[in-house]
């Protein structure tokens, strides 16, 4: 029985020397990988490094910017208006702020796949700051719900009502939006 650095031993000799024709072919594949090699430093490009940061920032759309909401009873509550918000772009883009112009107002972003952004309204009357940080992928779309609360004001604050909600994003050339709306609170 050969051990195995025998068998070793035989192998390397039939490739070396023993064997004339072997060492042929084994000279011969040598120098075709060796031309392969030389070959395909030649030809091929350095690699650049895998570079994912996209090179754009996007921008939204809404489904409407200015909207009536007609009568609104204080017997039924919050009214809650859904605006969309697209991203048509390729590129993500970050909401950066959101406030609404008083008290009696709110706005939250909600993902399709029901995920949340805080809830956002008037800046310095217990509504915190405007500031968050909201990605809209590119293309994806996204519900913007705006509260309008007709009992936040008293049960003697009838009557017509305008109100905006002021967006900000971090597309440099377009980053304000404001929305309006209005209606007339009834009892
Ligand atoms: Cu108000």
């Amino acid at each position: 029985m050969p051990t195995d650095k025998t068998t070793v031993f035989r192998i390397f000799n039939l490739i070396t020397m023993k064997n004339n024709q072997t060492g042929t072919i084994v000279l011969g594949i040598a120098a075709g990988a060796l031309v392969f090699l030389g070959l395909k430093a030649v030809t091929s490009q350095p690699e650049q490094a895998q570079d994912n940061t996209p090179k754009g920032v996007g921008t939204i759309e809404f489904s409407e910017t200015n909207w009536e909401l007609g009568e609104i009873p204080m017997s039924k509550g919050v009214n809650t208006k859904e605006i969309k918000i697209k991203n048509p772009t390729e590129f993500p883009v970050q909401i950066t702020g959101m406030q609404t112009s008083c008290m009696c107002t709110s706005a939250q972003i909600v993902h399709a796949n029901g995920k949340k952004s805080a809830v956002k309204g008037m800046v310095g009357h217990g509504g915190g700051t405007a500031t968050m940080l909201e990605t809209i992928n590119a293309g994806e779309e996204v519900t913007l719900l705006v509260n309008f609360d007709p009992n936040a004001h008293g049960p003697d604050a009838t009557g017509p009502i305008t109100r905006d909600v002021s967006i900000t994003t971090n597309n440099p050339e377009k980053s304000d939006w404001d929305l309006t709306f209005g209606g007339i609170v009834i009892k």
